[in-house]
């Protein structure tokens, strides 16, 4: 059994003895064998993209559904110059795992599928938690898989909403923050309203030995995690992630919706979009309630999630933040950048904007 939290690999223990003898470099670090998944030169490009989610289903009856999924330990890019091992989620067809896991969308009343396969490289055992099962452990009791192994169950998705799925071997704090979470839509049925873009977003913390901004390998921190004191906090996966060409994109006279969840392991999101007011949410995850009007800010707590509407009346870029701003400089900041023609009637600025970081994106 494997089942014991183990805080350092052997790669990490590499890592820490090379940078004790003055030998890391990131390029060292890449082509370390014990840190790589096989195929991938070095460390991959973590983040998932905001855009990466399947359509809406067509309408139809609730039906069988297969969720195949892998889990993956591989190092990844956290910020410029620096690496972390992660573990992750990826679908079966997916090359490169992705922070967060894959956008899981099915509808209520359907029968879904789930198998787990744990690489067989893995260091570690992991399964999955899905917030959407009504059975022990929401399906980590039957899916504790040890490397090499695949795992399973089925569920019948009762209760349509916006839920997290996540890691829950022990420690699970320790799993989640390494990357081990994602969304499930169960849509209700007739759907969502129509929308022309849709979007997905998920806050987690990273726990690192070295301060933030430090370059390198990046290690885990077993007494940070257990203080609850992330040195970076992330959109999808990594810090700074969904700005320059990986920020949102739309344009004016669109209609867009967020998904937005955190994965945590700690942290509650007061989840904000600069300059933007969500004309509807869906408060908790909740799909069955008429969704609230207006709203500046909302609470998203660990575990949880919110979709989020909004027409683009104006051009430019919006920021999307946790208005528990000091994590804005620990990593935590998204774009949404919209194209279109300016509209004056709305809003028209007296002056030309200054050349700030938030409009030279
Ligand atoms: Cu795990």
């Amino acid at each position: 059994m494997r089942s014991i939290p183990k805080l350092f690999g052997s790669a990490a223990t590499v890592a820490l003895l090379a940078g004790a003898l003055g030998m890391l470099n990131p390029a060292a670090a890449g082509n370390d064998a014990a840190h790589a998944h096989p195929g991938a030169a070095g460390p991959v490009d973590i983040s998932r993209s905001a855009m990466d989610l399947p359509a809406p289903p067509a309408k139809r009856a609730p039906q069988k559904v297969t969720v195949n999924l892998e889990t993956v330990e591989v190092d990844g890019k956290l910020a410029d110059g620096a690496t972390y091992h992660y573990w992750t989620f990826k679908s079966v067809d997916e090359q490169t795992p992705k922070v967060p896991g894959p956008f899981v969308r099915v509808r209520v009343g359907d029968t879904v599928e789930v198998k787990l396969k744990n690489h067989a490289d893995s260091a570690m055992n992991h399964n999955i938690d899905f917030h959407a099962v009504t059975g022990p452990g929401g399906g980590g009791v039957a899916t504790v898989a040890e490397p090499g192994q695949t795992k399973g169950f089925t569920f019948k998705a009762l209760n349509s909403g916006l839920y997290v799925y996540h890691c829950a071997v022990p420690l699970a704090a320790q799993h989640i923050s390494n990357g081990m979470y994602g969304l499930i839509l169960v849509e209700p049925e007739g759907g969502l309203p129509k929308v022309d873009r849709e979007f997905y977003v998920m806050q987690g913390e990273i726990y690192t030995e070295q301060a933030f901004g430090s370059a390198g390998e990046l290690t885990e921190s077993y007494e940070k995690l257990m203080a609850e004191q992330p040195e970076y906090y992330v959109f999808n996966g990594a810090a700074n992630a969904l700005t320059g060409a990986n920020a949102l994109k739309a344009k004016v006279g669109e209609t867009v919706r967020i998904y937005f969840g955190v994965g945590g392991p700690n942290k509650t999101s007061s989840f904000h979009v600069i300059g933007e007011i969500f004309d509807r949410l869906y408060q908790e995850g909740d799909l069955s309630s008429p969704p609230l009007k207006s709203v500046q800010t909302t609470m998203v707590p660990a575990g949880g999630a919110a979709a989020v509407e909004f027409k683009l009346e104006v051009p430019g870029n919006y920021m999307l933040v946790d208005h528990s701003l000091s994590r804005a400089a620990r990593g935590l900041i998204g774009m949404l950048a919209v194209d279109g023609p300016a509209n004056p009637e709305v809003y028209r600025a007296h002056q030309p904007p200054a050349q700030t970081a938030e409009n030279v994106h």
